[in-house]
């Protein structure tokens, strides 16, 4: 037996199979009229996403934080942040869930914490040397006056990657290393206390009752010996697409960790799972971070970042199922999240637009919304008939667009500001999800405050609007996730099909599915059609647009 055939018990480790719906709180459902949503603002809301059809949601950080890069800087890896809510808010939150049959995932942020967490705060205080200082990368600068960073290292946001600090004495001092943001330091995971808090912070979360968490930046926690100096090639993107050896991403060392982790969830009932965020340049390497010991998924951004190409579609599909498989993992496959350009308006952008640059006014190649929606539309109906678990993110099941025209002043996200502007980083998929046509803030809240301005013309795609309208992305959404869990499509295998050279077409048992990439319509034969991308007459397939139907 190979590849997925093997997972072929439906209801058996849920993870497998599951539909994954990523809620970023801040901008879902706001309580409260503050402009930012919260906890109580999720468990109102989840009806919709019980109609919806999801299995599971994954929370982005909610945990006590700053916020300086919008939660994925934590204070404190046990509470809940009030902007938020409370720890009893999220126990209503995860009861309600669970009573709906939604799992849920929360997000762990083991790469760095937060400057205001105590042990950084404690670090500073203690200076060289210390315990304190040896659960983070601190080390002396070069240089004469050691005023020189200790290596060349940049910042995924810009700028450098080490800090100097003032020591205690008011003299400058030593520097700390942070892939990201200056108030993101990295811990260092060589240090077993290190190792022993974030075990005890799985079990704190796991004792609520979370079903597992998605890992933030789990290619990067363990740094090469040394910290020898590296510069990425000029046309290598941010995450470290393309590269063979960084030496802060992709450690073999990071691997240890997570078997040890696997071990604490296993202790658990009901099969909670760990999903890594690990953006790796293959998906050879992608797949060791799935090994049976490991972590049970994680994301597919191969899959993610493939142009709209026929061939190239087909191949990270064939490939992802051969990789994972190889190692007897899943595959999973996700079009959007909160650090992309959403794929309703990414599947159609004109020019080259590198992860994490995003889309602004004064931005080259933005797309025909027109053409991005149909694009965006016959994507999803491809990956929802896929084997596997497919991760959708909040705002894309009403195929809401990339918010391109936010003005300067209002931006948020720290890779504005560490590139002077220079990148407009990923505010644009984040803005806050219309729920209500005609009510302040679409219905976000009932104060019409919004922490990213919402375009005007969003109406159109709020949910109730889309709820009455049959042929609206919404319904399309629930179609296939319908279909899907009734015909078990997460598991299983497919048989490729030959619809010619411009299309993606495959069969899962009597379910065939088509995508029409190229400029000519496809004749289907004699069909009947269970769901189609979009609505059209006849049996001929359009350009940028996908069907489910059985052969009569
Ligand atoms: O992202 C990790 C990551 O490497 C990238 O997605 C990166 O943030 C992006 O490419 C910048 O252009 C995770 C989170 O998903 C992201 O939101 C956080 O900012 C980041 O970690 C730091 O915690």
């Amino acid at each position: 037996m190979t590849g997925l055939e093997q997972f072929a018990a439906p209801g058996a480790q849920w993870w497998r199979s599951a539909v994954i719906y990523q809620i970023y709180p801040r901008s879902f459902a706001d309580s409260t009229g503050s402009g930012v949503g919260d906890l109580p603002g999720i468990t109102s809301r989840l009806a919709a996403l019980e109609e919806l059809g999801v299995d599971a949601i994954w929370l982005s950080p909610f945990m006590t934080s700053p916020q300086k890069d919008a939660g994925y800087d934590v204070a404190d890896y046990r509470d809940v942040d009030p902007l938020f809510g409370t720890l009893d808010d999220f126990d209503a939150m995860l009861a309600e869930a669970h009573a709906r049959g939604i799992r849920v995932i929360v997000d762990l942020v083991p790469n760095h914490s937060s400057d205001r967490h105590p042990w950084f705060q404690q670090a500073l205080a203690a200076g060289p040397g210390s315990p304190e200082r040896a659960r983070y990368i601190f080390r002396d600068g070069r240089g004469e006056n050691g005023d020189l960073p200790p290596n060349n290292w940049e910042s995924v946001f810009g700028g450098g990657m080490w800090e100097r600090v003032v020591e205690a004495d008011g003299t400058p001092g030593q520097w700390y290393l942070h892939i990201f943001d200056v108030t993101q330091p990295d811990f260092d995971w060589t240090n077993p206390e290190v190792r022993a808090e974030f075990r005890s912070v799985l079990r704190f979360w796991l004792d609520r009752g979370v079903d597992g968490f998605r890992v933030d930046v789990a290619h990067g926690m363990i740094k090469t010996d040394g910290l020898p100096d590296y510069m990425p090639p000029l046309e290598a993107d941010s995450m470290g697409g393309g590269e063979a050896d960084v030496p802060y991403w992709g450690q073999d060392g990071v691997h240890d960790i997570y078997r040890d982790w696997h071990r604490v969830l296993a202790e658990y009932d009901g099969d909670r799972a760990l999903c890594g965020e690990a953006w790796l340049p293959t998906l050879k390497q992608t797949a060791l971070w799935v090994r049976p010991d490991e972590m049970h998924q994680t994301f597919n951004f191969p899959y993610m970042m493939t142009a709209w190409d026929a061939a190239s579609i087909r191949d990270v599909i064939r490939e992802s199922l051969a990789e994972f498989g190889a190692v007897g993992a899943p595959s999973t496959w996700v079009l959007s999240n909160h650090d992309v350009v959403r794929h309703a308006t990414r599947l159609a952008v004109t020019v080259e637009n590198p992860q994490g640059d995003g889309l602004g006014p004064l931005s080259a190649g933005k797309p025909d919304p027109a053409v991005g929606l149909s694009r965006a539309r016959a994507a999803t109906a491809v990956m929802l008939a896929l084997p596997g678990s497919s991760y959708l993110y909040q705002g894309e099941e009403l195929g809401l667009p990339e918010a391109m025209e936010i003005p300067d002043d209002l931006r948020q996200d720290p890779t504005w500001f560490r590139s002077q502007g220079e990148r407009y980083g990923r505010d644009g998929c984040r803005v806050p999800i219309p729920w209500e046509a005609d009510a302040p803030a679409y219905g976000f809240n009932d104060t019409g405050a919004s922490w990213l301005p919402q375009p005007e013309e969003w109406a159109r795609f709020a949910r109730d609007a889309e709820t009455a309208d049959a042929a609206s992305t919404l319904h399309l959404y629930r179609t296939l996730l319908r279909l899907r869990r009734e015909r078990a499509l997460g598991v299983g295998s497919l048989v490729w099909e030959d619809r010619g050279e411009e299309a993606i077409a495959f069969r899962r048992g009597d379910l065939h599915v088509v995508a029409n990439l190229g400029a000519e319509p496809i004749e289907l034969g004699d069909v009947t059609f269970l769901t189609q991308s979009e609505p059209f007459e006849g049996t001929a397939l359009p350009t940028d647009t996908a069907a489910w139907f059985i052969i009569d």
